[in-house]
């Protein structure tokens, strides 16, 4: 008797293993804020300790030479979900908390593609890529368009930042927990009567500020941008890693069964930085360090979840950021003053924002352990090239016209190809852009030359065009455009031609 149940569940737990194996792989985004190449233990910090992403990067391939396609946010985000350089698109530019949607519907994208695949698809986390139209806008019932509207069959959003408003979280395109008698109201120009702000209130404070950020003043942390009304739904800032990654935990959870692509945007390591208790004083960086440490915790939630449903062989996790690091980024939080030797951008120059390596050479994990060895690789890439690697991976044929920038970069994840893309473009905060092939960057002339004064980040922009060799000279020191006249003028070429898209 105990023989035959025995061999019955030998045979159904192969069949289980049997089936994972064949069916297609689940694919979990984890896309941070703001995290620097230097930040994490796996690349060389010491100062603060990523026990879950280390795991991850002792599972998966480490890449030491992955790129955003910006230096900021939301034109990062939309080059990875559409597959396009975002500024071949207009409004583009990091968006205002009540910009209409910048993904509109005819756009072919990443979930797109997976539910061509028949996954279930998830987006849960920081969104900041617009919402609505500017007609339609609409805070108090259902926005349309929203996610579901470009592919999305779940989402739990913050519509556009930690430190904008509206600081509310939006479920499946209406915002969560609204009491319809406290309507919300949201003006990027206005400020409402009798509401508090940053600039007039700030003994109100909890969190001081350094510049900007000094409108709508919610839970004692001022904003950029003006709010009333919707007490019921404000978020708590201590508690948004929480809420997020129970939200996607719970997701991986109920679509156990069927192949389910999650794109979870956490809101760490951006500001406000405002860890919960729990993380408070974990390293001595104040609160940049030790969001860095919650942001790791989420990351070891997501992969115990993926363990504990026997997921894990048949997923892909990434884990990257959507630009690099910034130290003071408008709250005086400690967090320059509590540094010490650590370097966010590793050997890189400049951070957020620039041009320079640090702007959007990110940390970038990919672990699939059916097909991807684990291991590092110096491989040029893009996380343009996400959809078409997944299309690739997937079997699938996109639209005409779709993800137009993307390149399979599956013989570099499968460890076959060690070069990567042969030609990567970046843009930075002005609009600047440059171009990487082999070991030469270059990067284009431009009259916007200052520094981003109130954040101390390099643009890396100047009037002269700048040609560096990567590999001997990391940190972009020597401009040696004027000693290779020829490879300036072939990048110089390229980068024209990838322009006009021929
Ligand atoms: C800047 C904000 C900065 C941050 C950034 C967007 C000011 C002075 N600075 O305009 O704090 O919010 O926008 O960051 O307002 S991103 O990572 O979403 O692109
Ligand atoms: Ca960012």
């Amino acid at each position: 008797m105990y023989h035959k149940i025995f061999t019955l569940l030998f045979f159904l737990s192969s069949l289980t293993l049997l089936a994972q194996k064949n069916s297609p792989p689940n694919v979990v985004i984890i896309y941070a804020d703001d995290l620097g190449i230097g930040d994490l233990s796996c690349y060389g910090a010491l100062a603060v300790q990523t026990p879950n992403i280390d795991r991850l990067a002792g599972q998966g391939l480490r890449l030491t030479n992955a790129h955003c396609g910006a230096a900021t946010c939301t034109p990062s985000r939309y080059a990875l979900l559409t597959g396009e350089y975002s500024w071949r698109r207009k409004n583009t530019d990091i968006a205002a908390g009540n910009a209409p949607m910048i993904i509109t519907p005819e756009i072919y994208t990443m979930p797109d593609l997976f539910k061509q695949a028949s996954y279930k698809t998830g987006a849960i986390g920081k969104w900041h890529l617009g919402l609505g139209t500017e007609q339609s806008q609409n805070w108090n019932g259902l926005m349309s368009p929203n996610l579901a509207d470009i592919g999305f069959d779940y989402s739990y959003i913050m519509a556009a930042t930690g430190d904008r408003v509206p600081c509310v979280y939006l479920e499946n395109g209406r915002v969560v927990n609204l009491d319809p008698t406290d309507p919300i109201q949201v003006s990027y120009t206005t400020p409402f009567e009798g509401e508090p702000t940053g600039a007039k209130n700030p003994e109100m404070l909890k969190l001081k500020l350094h510049h900007g950020h000094d409108q709508a003043l919610i839970n004692g942390i001022s904003r950029i941008g003006f709010m009333k009304g919707g007490k019921s739904a404000l978020w708590v800032d201590e508690t948004i890693a929480d809420t997020l990654t129970h939200k996607a935990v719970s997701f991986i959870e109920k679509n156990k069964e069927t192949p389910f692509f999650l794109y979870f945007a956490t809101h760490d390591i951006h500001v406000p930085r405002t860890p919960n208790q729990r993380f408070v004083g974990k390293t001595d960086m104040g609160a940049r360090g030790d969001v860095i440490m919650q942001l790791d915790w989420s990351v070891g939630e997501i992969l115990n979840t993926l363990d504990r449903m026997n997921l894990t062989d048949n997923t892909i996790v990434i884990l990257s950021s959507d630009n690099g690091a910034v130290i003071n980024d408008g709250y005086a939080d400690e967090s320059v003053e509590r540094l010490g030797n650590h370097t966010p951008s590793g050997v890189y120059r400049g951070g957020k924002y620039s041009i320079f390596e640090g702007g959007a050479r990110v940390p970038t994990i990919i672990k699939y352990p059916q097909k991807i060895k684990a291991g590092q690789s110096d491989a040029l890439m893009s996380q343009v090239d996400l959809m078409r690697s997944f299309a690739h991976l997937l079997g699938q044929s996109m639209p005409n016209g779709a993800a137009p920038d993307s390149e399979s970069q599956w013989a570099a994840w499968s460890g076959k190809d060690t070069k990567g893309k042969k030609y990567l473009l970046k843009v930075n905060i002005t609009k600047d852009l440059c171009i990487i092939s082999g070991d030469w960057k270059y990067i284009e002339p431009s009259k916007n030359t200052a520094y981003f004064a109130n954040t101390n980040t390099e643009i890396g922009n100047n009037i002269q065009p700048q040609l560096y060799n990567l590999k001997t000279d990391k940190g972009e020191k020597t401009n040696v455009a004027s000693q290779y006249p020829n490879i300036v003028k072939k990048l110089q070429k390229k980068l024209q031609k990838i322009k006009l898209n021929n």
